[in-house]
């Protein structure tokens, strides 16, 4: 069953009903202002970060769910309604929303009153602009109030959640005309402030919610909408919000165009003003000048309509395959974009206050992204570096506002420092910026530790290579790319909660995983130390990767696929000799993304043992048998019940591991196979099931062990995204970005036909066509080049040219 449809000409998901299964949602912003927004109008505004410059109020766990957003009240005749139907949940005659690159639409009817509203946030500016059409679509008069609402967040949100006994003595405000700030805070530390306006006299106003609402009354009917009468409340303390009423008179056919901005506004750090207690507004007269009228309105979305057209067609693919085209040409790129923004801090299942930026999640989402923002990427690459510590190791996460390593986590998962050679060998070959490998980089963020990057991509190799288990296999740490699987975890009494970190970790638990991992990008960190012209370094890397390549074969191989790791007993996870828990993912997708065991034979024993043990119609599980109670040994992972999350659920995460997998033995049917089984538009259809948005890649499906198997949770920040993109341009349809140039080797299955690819890299836009004449899975037997025979599938690359014809022939 379906709630709406794709419109790819209009690069939209057109939701037809309110009624959705979940909140469907979409983000506004591209740079420092975002805003998250549901198809009911719910969702929160921030300002770079939405722990710690959190503008608007939302509130997780709510009653009804999502029942705070940026809403807007119409009272015709006393009828109330919301163009997005909540909160007032009153039926509309009709409705539609659109969820666009970076806007949304809604656009509804009730009683013969249109409204459209279209919310965006402008490419360059740190505001939101809600663009509201009314029309009269009956053959009466019509006498309606419009009312606004947002509740203003005290900007930490955290503390906003806890700290009542201080929060609700300094909540204030300032009106001024049609504009209420938000000042709250302004007064010791923070210069900032916020402000909703709208481009027209108000007829009254509120900023104390709770005088809006009424007593004890929830926001979907306040008692101002419904006496039509704002009560021009001034807040103090308390509660602050912003409402606007603004009376209408539309006669048949009329329409009006209002324009409300919600804005955000810093003080310059020289700042002379000394007006105790008011604010400087210049900041925000400056924004509501850009943003006044519906023309500069119009304009700014032109604009941002024109951003996402540049980042789209940097790749784009014409193909036989419908779904194809359109996630990886719209869909697959703005979820990667949205991850460059978020990592994983706020989304709709994650708060915004836990989790920031992730050191892996980070340097993974880069793989998405990177071809759209190279200078962007190369940044995040220096604010990520820069939070590592001078072993080598690293701070699981960092704040997005500060670039600061997040104490309250700390460090200790052992992948999270080959994700950085990740990075920055995907920057390397998609740019041939060699320049960054020099730039100066401090550890741990601390002034006078700088050291170039590549000094940084050796420690990290090199806290690998120093950090080996008693199989010779990489120690696992507090976890790998699972942050579940704690092997070391122990617990002084039975019975006692896990504990992975402090004095009870283990020291001796090892991953295959990483192991796996420390072979794929031991070979890059070779290449890039070649390139960095350390061949003496080059040699000795490739000879540790070598090593492990053989310890992999040695003690990580279990028979017919490759173990997961060994306990801090050393007792094997994810044998056959084991109970439950016997054949994980991690390690098959990896290692033979690493190449181990092809020329062996192995990765193709791995990959079926996969497909006949992992496989579900919903897409590949992490692991099987479920874990069936909670082992001490093996931590978090067994702490869920069966079927969720990383105890057997189907992280959509490692699925792409598995299909490029499957590419590197030749397996282009294969390796389409299990991309359809989770790709969003090719289950569009079963949105019952899977429950979250039909246009992005969830986190987590529930396996075949939940009693739910097929829905899906934790929606839109998740390494997926980034990932399925790598799967589908790079292994499937075979651009890959190499150190030389574009390297072309697809491997798709039989039936794909011919193709064409538009890229653009490295300055130069690239015009390419795969012929298949004989329906082959992988091979390409030589290009040409704009009209020259090219042996090998490398595309020569010419610095200066801006152009390049290609014609790839499989065969
Ligand atoms: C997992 C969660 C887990 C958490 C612990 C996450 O990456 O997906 O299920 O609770 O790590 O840190
Ligand atoms: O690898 C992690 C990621 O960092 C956060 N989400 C879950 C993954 C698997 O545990």
């Amino acid at each position: 069953m379906k709630f709406g449809h794709f419109d790819d000409e209009a690069r939209e998901y057109v939701i037809t009903t309110p009624r959705t299964p979940l909140p469907w949602i979409n983000y506004l912003g591209s740079q420092d202002f975002f805003s998250l927004i549901s198809n009911t109008g719910g969702g929160y505004s921030f300002y770079k970060d939405a722990k710690l410059l959190r503008i608007t109020r939302y509130r997780y766990n709510d009653i009804p769910n999502d029942s705070n957003g940026k809403y807007y009240y119409i009272n015709d005749n006393g009828t109330i309604w919301n163009p997005g139907f909540m909160p007032s949940r009153t039926k509309l005659d009709s409705y539609e929303c659109r969820h666009g690159m970076g806007y949304t639409r809604f656009k509804s009817n009730k009683n013969g009153l249109g409204a459209e509203l279209l919310a965006f946030v402008p490419v360059d500016a740190a505001c939101e602009v809600n663009l509201l059409t009314l029309e009269n679509t009956s053959s009466e008069e019509k006498n309606f109030s419009l009312f606004s609402y947002v509740e203003f967040c005290l900007w930490n949100a955290m503390d906003d959640m806890t700290n009542f006994q201080r929060n609700l003595s300094i909540g204030e405000v300032e009106i001024e005309g049609s504009t209420i700030y938000h000042k709250t805070e302004y007064r010791e530390r923070r210069n900032h402030y916020s402000f909703f306006t709208v481009n027209t006299p108000v007829d009254g106003y509120d900023t104390s919610r709770d005088d809006f609402l009424g007593l004890g009354n929830s926001n979907a009917v306040p008692d101002a909408v419904r006496d039509c009468k704002c009560r021009n409340s001034v807040a103090s303390g308390w509660y602050p919000a912003a409402v606007h009423q603004i009376n209408l008179t539309l006669k048949p056919g009329e329409k009006k165009s209002l324009v409300f901005l919600l804005g955000y506004c810093e003080n310059p750090s020289d700042n002379k003003w000394e007006k105790p207690g008011v604010i400087r507004k210049d900041g925000a007269h400056e924004l509501i000048r850009k943003f006044h009228t519906e023309e500069q309105a119009l304009e700014a979305f032109a604009r941002l309509n024109q951003y996402w057209t540049e980042l789209l067609s940097r790749y784009t693919v014409q193909s036989s395959n419908p779904h194809i085209n359109r996630m990886a040409n719209i869909w697959n790129q703005y979820q990667c974009m949205v991850t460059f923004n978020m990592s994983r801090s706020a989304s709709y299942y994650e708060s915004g206050t836990g989790r920031g930026m992730g050191f892996r999640d980070s340097c993974q989402d880069l793989l998405g992204f990177v071809h759209l923002i190279p200078a962007r990427a190369r940044e995040r690459i220096l604010d990520i570096a820069s939070t590592q510590f001078a072993d080598g190791s690293a701070y699981h996460q960092y704040q997005p506002l500060t670039k600061k390593g997040n104490l309250d986590i700390g460090s200790g998962f052992n992948d999270d420092p080959l994700w950085l050679i990740a990075a920055v060998a995907a920057y390397l070959k998609e740019t041939g910026d060699t320049s960054i490998l020099d730039a100066q980089v401090p550890f741990d963020c601390k002034p006078g530790t700088e050291e170039p990057l590549f000094e940084h991509l050796r420690r990290s190799f090199r806290y690998t290579a120093d950090h080996l288990g008693p199989h010779r296999l990489p120690l696992i740490g507090r976890a790998d790319w699972n942050d579940c699987l704690n092997l070391n975890c122990f617990s002084s009494e039975p019975g006692e909660p896990f504990q992975t970190t402090g004095p009870s970790e283990g020291p001796v638990a090892e991953s295959v995983f990483i192991a796996g991992m420390f072979v794929k990008y031991g070979k890059e960190f070779a290449k890039i130390s070649k390139i960095y012209g350390n061949d003496q370094l080059s040699e000795t890397v490739s000879k540790e990767v070598q090593n492990m390549y053989q310890t992999i074969l040695d003690a990580g191989w279990d028979g017919e696929w490759f173990l997961r790791a060994y306990d801090a007993n050393s007792e094997k996870v994810g044998s056959s000799e084991c109970k439950e828990g016997q054949i994980f993912i991690e390690p098959q997708g990896f290692c033979v993304m690493a190449g181990v065991g092809v020329k062996e034979g192995l990765a193709k024993k791995a990959l079926d043992s996969v497909k006949e043990r992992l496989d579900t119609k919903y897409g590949v599980m992490i692991l099987q048998p479920a874990y069936s109670q909670y082992y001490l040994n093996l931590g978090e992972i067994s702490s869920y019940p069966p079927g969720y999350k990383e105890n057997a659920g189907i992280f959509c995460h490692n699925n792409p591991w598995v299909s490029i997998a499957e590419t590197v033995i030749g397996r282009g049917n294969r390796a389409y196979e299990i991309y359809s089984k989770t790709c969003p538009s090719c289950i569009e259809d079963i949105s019952e099931i899977h429950r979250t948005e039909p246009y992005v890649y969830s986190q987590m499906v529930a396996g075949a062990d939940a009693a739910r198997h097929g829905e899906a949770k934790n929606s839109w920040l998740t390494g997926t995204a980034a990932w399925t993109f790598v799967n589908l341009s790079q292994a499937i349809l075979g651009i890959c970005p190499d150190y030389e140039g574009l390297r072309i080797d697809p491997c798709v299955p039989e039936s794909f036909g011919d193709f064409t690819i538009t890229r653009t890299f490295r300055d130069a836009v690239y015009h390419i066509e795969i012929k298949n004449p004989s329906n082959i899975q992988k091979g390409v037997t030589h290009l040409n080049v704009d009209g020259t025979e090219v042996s090998g599938n490398v595309i020569p690359y010419e610095k200066d040219k801006k152009e390049y014809f290609v014609t790839a022939y499989m065969g």
